[in-house]
């Protein structure tokens, strides 16, 4: 049987502070309609795609922080977004902040096939940034102050004919991010990102921004042998300027779609999930050629260990 399914990567623009969910919710499924034309079984959308990314603010009004989290889903507002997915017969990953009823705050991403039933949830592990604003900055990246670390580990799904799984923005640049999927015999990792440039004011790494999404894509596609799609939220976005260059990796590593703007875009690609059965057979066998004992030797006792002075 064949197992090759178009997937689409839908690239959002920037989304206005004062944008609702409702015209979000259009861009997204004018995306959906766009990628289901396609021939797109599949859409992945980005992270926090219902709202502007609040985490370059300080903001102490509760009620104005609070208006940025979705305390169900779906909402009346994203409820579209299902009835279009189950109409046309297209799942989709979407990303949002989610506010729970015992008032825990994630930054998640949901998984829904393609009968628009929610098939998994994932909560981004690795929250950069920081919990207190920076002096003398135009932006802060306060994800540290607005989310818990996920708590719901790197689950794989068997969903839409393959081994399914999500993660979020700065997950991708954590090798454990993928390699835990890999082990559980991933073949497609979701992920979007907000990408700001000049994030660390560190110019020598902030000329990278764009060389080290892709070098951190390709390289977890590659080295688990599965898809790897990156969707950004990009553009200019009150100010702050994020990258693009969406892409769909295969698991050879290679990139096989990319988005060319700075807008919202749709790719597509047909990816073959038995793809990356050559390399799981060959170079990456786990099972034969990894070696567990010598990689937790040290580190689990001692977690990070620091070089001693010279
Ligand atoms: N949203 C993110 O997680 N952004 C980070 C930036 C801040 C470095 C990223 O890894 O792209």
């Amino acid at each position: 049987m064949t197992r090759k399914i178009i997937t689409a990567s839908a690239q959002m623009g920037p989304i206005a502070r004062a944008e609702t969910r409702t015209q979000t919710v259009a861009r997204l499924l004018e995306m959906m309609r766009e990628a289901h034309s396609r021939g797109a079984r599949l859409v992945v959308f980005t992270e926090m795609a219902l709202t502007t990314f609040f985490p370059r603010w300080m903001i102490e009004d509760e009620a104005e922080l609070d208006s940025f989290y979705e305390t169900e889903m779906p909402s009346a507002a994203t409820l579209p977004l299902f009835e279009e997915s189950k109409r046309l017969g297209i799942g989709f990953y979407l990303g949002y902040a989610e506010l729970t009823p015992d008032q825990h705050r994630y930054n998640t991403a949901i998984l829904v096939d393609q009968t628009g039933s929610i098939v998994g949830k994932y909560r981004k592990v690795h929250l950069p940034g920081w919990a207190e604003p920076l002096p003398n900055r135009p932006f802060q990246h306060l994800e540290k102050r607005y989310y818990e670390p996920g708590n719901l580990g790197f689950p794989v799904w068997r969903t839409m004919g393959g081994i399914m799984g999500m993660a979020i923005c700065n997950d991708r640049r954590w090798p454990e991010t993928y390699r835990v999927m890999g082990l559980q015999g991933v073949e497609m990792v979701m992920l979007g990102y907000n990408t700001p440039f000049g994030h660390l004011n560190q110019q020598p790494m902030d000329s990278l921004t764009l060389f080290h999404n892709h070098l951190s894509l390709q390289a977890g596609a590659y080295q688990n042998a599965t898809w790897v799609v990156g969707t950004a939220k990009c553009g200019n976005e009150e100010g702050s300027q994020m990258g693009g260059q969406s892409v769909i990796v295969a698991p050879s590593g290679e990139i096989v779609a990319q988005a060319v703007t700075v807008e919202d875009e749709v790719i597509t690609a047909k990816c073959d999930l038995d793809m990356g059965r050559i390399y799981k057979d060959t170079v990456f066998n786990f099972a034969l050629h990894r070696r567990p004992e010598a990689y937790t030797l040290i580190t689990e006792r001692a977690g990070v260990i620091l070089p001693e002075e010279p």
